[in-house]
């Protein structure tokens, strides 16, 4: 049977599009109350509102700790308004019904996104709100319970459609929503205080997320897909601002992540070039324009249709040199008002600006699925440096390879395994990726830069006076050799094979350099 809405609770922190609901409401005669700050909002709109103060006769305490927490609320939607029982206790204690709870919560997720201390943090856990969301939800049988803004319009359209009432499908998909609102958020403050406290081994992990995207489908056509983002907000895909372009695919999410992760290693103007999440071309630079040119050599065919990160502003020539093929996204930090120019030529273009870059080292759990369950880790967040390199060659790598190591060791870490990087004058110039042998990935990545070589007319392959970096261990000389064999001088690898020894004589036959990390980047 219809249940006209006659008693709203409106508590809110976002108070976009409120008053011109709560004034729907009011010209159908729905009583309003309402706590503190959405009472003012509310009266300054010219509304007739019931302080939850005056309503309850307790006023709010310990600093709004206290506001909502009281039985004439709680009972008003909690109570089943079928029970005879119910009904009596309700008479008894003078509780009437609330058939309508609008609460959006108190902004957690927005707190610590804006670097707010620990104690504002926690103060911004809202206590009142997610029990009044979850009353609600619970007696969706009787109450509408709306946890978010674009909640109004649907609600407004079924009670115009329903003499005022709203239908027991709608109260329940909005149940279904309000306990996602609760779970997400519960979700971020668990990751956040598991962040803070350095804890290794929690019990549980909630991964939640808002929706971000209702994507077209997933990874193939047939696969349905969402976009979710965390509440904490690591600058990248998940945060950025689309400036303009179609639509993102699932598939050019993963890249972009791939892509912008990989660019914020790199200290100097740095562009990656990434078709499906492996880089086919990574440059260090002066300049964003010469870092792209330099990428874009190491493998022009595969670049056709990627994705482009960089990590500085884009300005006019650089636009223009990133137009200059067919690419599927930008992401940058930011974008001058001529970049913008050139890239709005090119509508379906997908630029996304990210504001600043991502720490590389920031601590923050990844997580992957598997049948029945999920993993999770810690991020690759592994800065290696100089000094901790060991040289284990009779000859050290001199000053331009060791600057070419530690470059080609930071794009293997974002590179699948097996993964082998050539690296030549701070740009990659062979990539052999998720190969399962790693002489067969040191074999295309040598091959790919005999290929780039020919295309551009060039007799020698850039591999010639390149470093070679191995995100594991070689197992055995061979794939060493296969280096040494492309022109390569210097390599970088974790060490630790039971034949590193044969490994190193390897090198020094070859009068290689070699260092080891001690350090691997497995990335599957
Ligand atoms: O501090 S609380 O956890 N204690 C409460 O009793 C309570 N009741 C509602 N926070 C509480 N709220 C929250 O206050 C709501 O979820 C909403 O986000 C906010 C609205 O406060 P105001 O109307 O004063 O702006």
């Amino acid at each position: 049977h219809p249940l006209p809405v006659r008693r709203a609770l409106i508590s809110v922190s976002d108070k976009t599009g409120l008053v011109p609901f709560a004034r729907f409401l009011a010209e159908r005669g729905v009583e309003l109350l309402s706590t503190g700050g959405s009472a003012r909002a509310l009266m300054e709109a010219g509304l007739a509102v019931t302080e939850v103060a005056d309503y309850t006769g307790s006023p709010e305490m310990l600093d709004g700790r206290v506001k909502t927490l009281h039985p004439r609320i709680h009972g008003g939607i909690l109570g089943i308004r079928d029970n005879p029982d119910h009904q009596q206790a309700m008479e008894e204690h003078a509780i009437p019904p609330i058939d309508l709870v609008v609460v959006n919560l108190y902004p957690f997720e927005a707190t610590v996104a804006r670097g707010a201390g620990f104690d504002e943090c926690v103060e911004n856990i809202d206590i009142g709100g997610p029990s009044l969301i979850r009353g609600a939800a619970k007696n969706h049988a009787f109450v509408t319970v709306i946890t978010d803004p674009e909640d109004y319009e649907p609600v407004m359209a079924a009670m115009r459609a329903n003499d005022g009432a709203t239908t027991p499908d709608l109260r329940r998909s909005l149940a279904a929503a309000a306990f996602a609102r609760c779970g997400a958020y519960d979700g971020a403050i668990s990751r956040w205080f598991q962040e803070r406290i350095g804890e290794e081994n929690p019990r549980h992990i909630v991964f939640a997320g808002r929706l971000r995207q209702s994507l077209r489908y997933g990874e193939n056509p047939h696969q349905k897909a969402g976009f979710y983002a965390h509440g904490i907000t690591r600058p990248g895909v998940a945060n950025a601002r689309q400036v303009q372009g179609k639509e993102l695919s699932y598939n050019n999410i993963n890249d972009t992540d791939a892509a912008f992760e990989l660019v914020c290693e790199i200290t100097e103007p740095a562009v990656a070039i990434i078709k499906h999440a492996n880089p086919c071309g990574v440059a260090r630079a002066g300049s964003i324009v010469d870092a792209y040119k330099a990428a874009l050599a190491c493998d022009p065919v595969s670049a056709f249709g990627g994705i482009v990160a960089v990590n500085r502003r884009l300005d006019r020539v650089s636009a223009e040199a990133i137009t200059g093929i067919f690419t599927e996204v930008v992401i940058a930090p930011d974008a001058d008002d001529d970049a913008l120019a050139v890239f709005a030529a090119k509508k379906n273009l997908r630029l996304l600006l990210t504001g600043v870059t991502a720490d590389p080292t920031t601590p923050e759990l990844t997580v992957r699925s598997v049948a029945g369950g999920f993993l999770v880790q810690d991020r690759d967040a592994a800065d290696l440096l100089a000094a901790d390199l060991k040289v284990v060659t009779r000859r050290a790598p001199n000053e331009r390879e060791m600057a070419d190591l530690l470059f080609a060791f930071k794009v293997c870490k974002h590179v699948k395994s097996n993964a082998i990087v050539y690296v030549r004058d701070g740009a990659t110039v062979g990539i052999g990726a998720g190969q399962m042998s790693r002489v067969d990935s040191a074999r295309i990545a040598s091959w790919k830069a005999e290929e780039a070589a020919a295309a551009a007319g060039q007799a020698v392959p850039a591999t010639q006076g390149s470093v070679v970096a191995s995100d594991a261990f070689f197992p055995f000389a061979d794939g060493l050799l296969a280096a040494a064999r492309a022109g390569a001088t210097a390599v970088i690898q974790p060490g630790g094979s039971v034949r590193d020894d044969e490994v190193i004589r390897a090198a020094d036959e070859a009068g290689l350099a070699m260092v080891f990390t001690g350090l691997r980047h497995f990335r599957h």
